[in-house]
């Protein structure tokens, strides 16, 4: 699915994130930037050890952040490194760090002028976010980055779901959100 958001084209597929030949593929990190499971295994193994050195250089990185390294030997030229919440129930602040993790790592891919990214699905992994609530968030944080930021770098951003079932709920929350916005 492909739709045009300001100067932004958004799109939703399915696929291996490590795969991508956007400027930059989005990880899926911990505070501590020390590596993991998941699409940060995947990121890593494929990247090779560079990404891990300069992540340790760096140090670490606070939940709603992001951070940017090389993309090693990825095809994307960065990997940014963003940390979302551990779901808790969903009354602390997960909705807005979650929130903060997509606007983080779009500011952090503007402010190096790139032009694509490609995002993850943050948080609905290891960190437990049920996925219907998290692509809402996700979906609307681009939205609003794209609408607010009309001289942004970015003319391509990515969703790179896992699974067919995972690119189905961004697709439909899409659709939901586009029912409120203007084409
Ligand atoms: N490409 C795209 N998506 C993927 C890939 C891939 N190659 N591999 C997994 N996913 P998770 P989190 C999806 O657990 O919930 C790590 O250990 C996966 O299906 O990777 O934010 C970190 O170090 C899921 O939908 O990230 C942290 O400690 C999504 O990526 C912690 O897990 C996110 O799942 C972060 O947990």
């Amino acid at each position: 699915m492909e739709v045009k958001i300001g100067k932004c084209r958004l799109i939703i597929k399915q696929g291996d994130i490590t795969k991508e030949d956007t400027d930059a593929i989005v990880n899926a990190a911990n505070t501590r930037l020390a590596g993991g499971g998941g699409v940060d295994g995947a990121i890593h193994r494929a990247g090779g050890p560079e990404i891990a050195e300069q992540c340790r250089k760096i140090g670490s990185c606070p939940t709603g952040g992001a951070v940017i390294t090389t993309g090693g030997l990825l095809p994307a030229k960065y990997v940014i490194h963003a940390v979302g919440p551990i779901y808790r129930g969903g009354k602390g602040k997960e909705a807005e760090l979650l929130r903060s993790a997509y606007l983080s790592s779009l500011e952090l891919a503007d402010k190096y002028n790139l032009r694509s990214v490609a995002f993850p699905s943050i948080s609905t992994g290891a960190y437990g976010y049920p996925i219907k609530e998290a692509s809402l968030i996700a979906l609307q944080a681009i939205i609003d980055f794209c609408q607010s930021h009309p001289q942004t770098s970015l003319e391509e951003i990515r969703f790179v779901l896992f699974t067919p079932h995972d690119k189905e709920v961004y697709i439909q929350s899409l659709e939901e959100l586009m029912e409120n916005f203007p084409q």
